[in-house]
């Protein structure tokens, strides 16, 4: 009788932890690796397009090799708000695009790091990781 109630009771528990411990772990390890885009290479030029919309870039990561070119297109969303200016702070460069027109960025990174660009107002962010 005691041990069909322990049972009872004792094995939904650890189930249920275990299944809880799994599906944390499974979140962190997410969190941790993100997943950057890579752009795709042609004729030595590496080219992404990176979309502005809602308040925020699609892509907001990618992924690019030093001492090549790099082409940067943002393509301007339905709902640009601010976003409508691009500003690469360490590369000096700003340019502003309309819903439904993009513009591009190019520059050759010659240093492995990261080239973070924001809008006008340095709310929405989004980063070129070089390798
Ligand atoms: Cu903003």
């Amino acid at each position: 009788m005691s041990t069909k109630l322990f049972s009872l009771i004792v094995v939904p528990v650890v189930l249920g932890l275990a299944i809880a411990g799994c599906s944390s772990g499974t979140d962190t390890s997410q969190t941790e690796t993100p997943t950057p885009t890579t752009s795709t290479t042609s004729d030595g030029v590496q080219r992404a397009t990176i979309t502005i919309d809602g308040g925020k870039y699609t892509p907001s990561v990618v992924t690019v090799e030093r001492g090549k070119p790099v082409e940067l297109s943002f393509v301007g969303g339905q709902e640009l708000g601010c976003g409508g200016t691009v500003v690469f702070k360490s590369l000096n460069q700003s340019k502003d695009v309309a819903s439904g027109k993009s513009v591009m960025f190019s520059f050759t990174p010659d240093e492995a790091g990261e080239i973070p660009f924001t809008c006008s107002m340095d709310m929405y962010d989004g980063k070129v990781v070089v390798k």
